[in-house]
């Protein structure tokens, strides 16, 4: 991002203990969020057409044990019960994707009313609820259709979402406040076009480079297209898994390789979203990928758009250090195994293990993670409320003999992070909410059904519903706005 954007703004740093008891404001939005191929299922039914994760997930080899989210966990039948579940749990907010598949299935066009509807039934549901909804246009389940014709590194698939993102906003602009246009845009650029772990598979990082700007193309579009439809008061925000990168030492060498992580992990969204303007150490740092010719005149002003708040998808922190290209062994980025890298031209950074504790995705647990990138979009985007959309700990969790399912880890995992919200609050930050990623176990990609991030246990061959004990102790904290301690079943 250029020297000129960083903002002036002192931001005052806490001492690391939380405040006890920890308390958040009376309007602080409890919510938990999914997304709509991970828990939706019905993929044939009402016209809906695959979207890439269908045609990946069926590929032999490309998810654990050949799962798919075919049925998943069933919400399209059950979203009656599941809202229900929410209100038991005393949510007050819902964070959920839709499934451009489903409205519109081939990517162009008019819209299937009946897919339409069924987003229609739901948000009236949450709202009877009085839970407020969340809606996000994109979670990376692109119509096929668009894949076959060039996907994101083509720059008519920008056009198109904002088409889309038009016909949604339309639907149900009247009755949702809260709109997320896209959700995690590194990962449909960078694991679905560079490491291919992620759909469509490809491992091109030109393409990643090419898909990444039209992500952003495509969010200042439908930011557009949103406003242009919907009521004044409705939000806009976009939804990134922002890294906290981490040099390994001081070294002048690992403190470059950390600032040309973070120009790929963030600089490649914040600079144009926030500062309207790419960085340009992260041009020269992919010279040998691309020319970035693909960026054309008025680009930047339509990407860099007046937003209404920024959604933080926050996990672990990233640790790397200067690295000998002919050296270069197994990576160790948290982002699914594969002989190509998620990060063009990065040959000469390796990735380590970050200390501490480790979830089921083999990611450590640092709440200070998050802390920090709080603050810095503090600094970065003063004045933007900020919604933490996704936070949240995968364990191997289990039911008792009697059917409870207990996850202290978990518990533990939020208490330390929403301790760490609060902290950032107290230090001026403006959160407005926060989203446990995720409401019930559900499909998590590459890793089939073998990871657990629910608050709510789904026994996979029944499709039965039960809360953890993590559910019950967040279910306390929504309705007293106070955390209770982390032994607390
Ligand atoms: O399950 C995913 C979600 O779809 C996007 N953010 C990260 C989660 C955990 O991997």
């Amino acid at each position: 991002m250029p020297e000129s954007a960083q903002p002036e703004t002192p931001i005052l740093v806490s001492p690391a203990a939380p405040e006890s008891p920890v308390t958040f404001p009376p309007a602080f939005l409890w919510g938990a969020a999914t997304s709509a191929y991970q828990i939706e299922g019905a993929v044939r039914e009402d016209g809906r057409t695959p979207s890439i994760w269908d045609t990946f997930s069926h590929t032999p080899g490309k998810t654990a044990g050949g799962e798919t989210g075919d049925i998943a966990v069933d919400h399209y039948h059950r979203y009656r019960e599941d809202v229900a579940m929410m209100a038991d749990l005393g949510l007050t907010a819902y964070r959920f994707s839709v499934s451009w598949s489903r409205v519109q299935p081939t990517g162009r066009g008019p819209a299937v009313q009946v897919g339409l509807d069924f987003y229609r039934r739901l948000v009236d549901e949450l709202l009877q609820h009085g839970i407020t909804p969340a809606v996000t246009l994109y979670h990376w389940d692109l119509p096929q259709e668009l894949e076959d014709a060039g996907g994101w590194p083509e720059r008519d698939t920008a056009y198109r979402f904002a088409e889309y993102a038009q016909i949604v906003g339309e639907a149900l602009g009247d009755r949702v406040e809260h709109w997320i246009t896209l959700n995690e845009p590194w990962c449909s650029a960078f694991l679905g076009y560079g490491s291919g772990v992620h759909a469509p598979g490809r491992t091109d990082p030109a393409a990643s480079l090419r898909a990444a700007h039209h992500l952003n193309l495509a969010h200042g579009l439908a930011t557009s297209a949103l406003r242009s439809v919907m009521p004044t008061r409705n939000e806009v925000a976009i939804s990134l898994n922002s890294s906290v990168v981490r040099p390994l030492s001081q070294d002048p060498a690992d403190v470059a390789a950390a600032r040309k992580i973070d120009d790929l992990a963030n600089g490649v969204f914040h600079g144009p979203i926030l500062h309207g303007a790419y960085p340009k150490s992260l041009f020269e740092a992919t010279r040998s990928v691309t020319d970035w010719s693909f960026v054309q005149d008025g680009d930047l002003e339509v990407i860099h758009q007046p937003l209404n708040a920024l959604g933080l998808n926050y996990y672990t922190p990233t640790l790397v250090s200067a690295a000998d290209p002919q050296l270069s062994g197994p990576r160790a980025d948290g982002h699914g195994a594969s002989e190509h890298s998620p990060w063009p031209a990065s040959d000469d950074v390796a990735f380590h293990q970050t200390p501490g504790d480790r979830t089921e995705m083999g990611w450590s647990v640092d709440p200070s993670g998050l802390h920090e990138l709080i603050m810095r979009y503090t600094r970065e985007a003063p004045g933007l409320p900020i919604y933490i959309t996704e936070n949240g700990a995968a364990y191997d969790d289990k039911p008792a003999a009697d059917g409870t399912v207990h996850d202290p880890e978990r518990i533990a995992y939020l208490h330390g992070h929403l301790a760490a919200v609060r902290r950032a609050i107290t230090d001026g930050a403006d959160v407005r909410g926060y989203f446990l990623w995720s409401l019930m176990d559900n499909f998590e990609w590459a890793y089939g059904y073998e990871k657990r991030f629910g608050a709510v246990y789904v026994d996979y061959a029944t499709l039965e519903r039960t809360p953890k004990s993590s559910a019950r102790w967040y279910e306390r904290a929504a309705r007293t706005g106070v955390l209770p301690e982390v032994d607390a079943r």
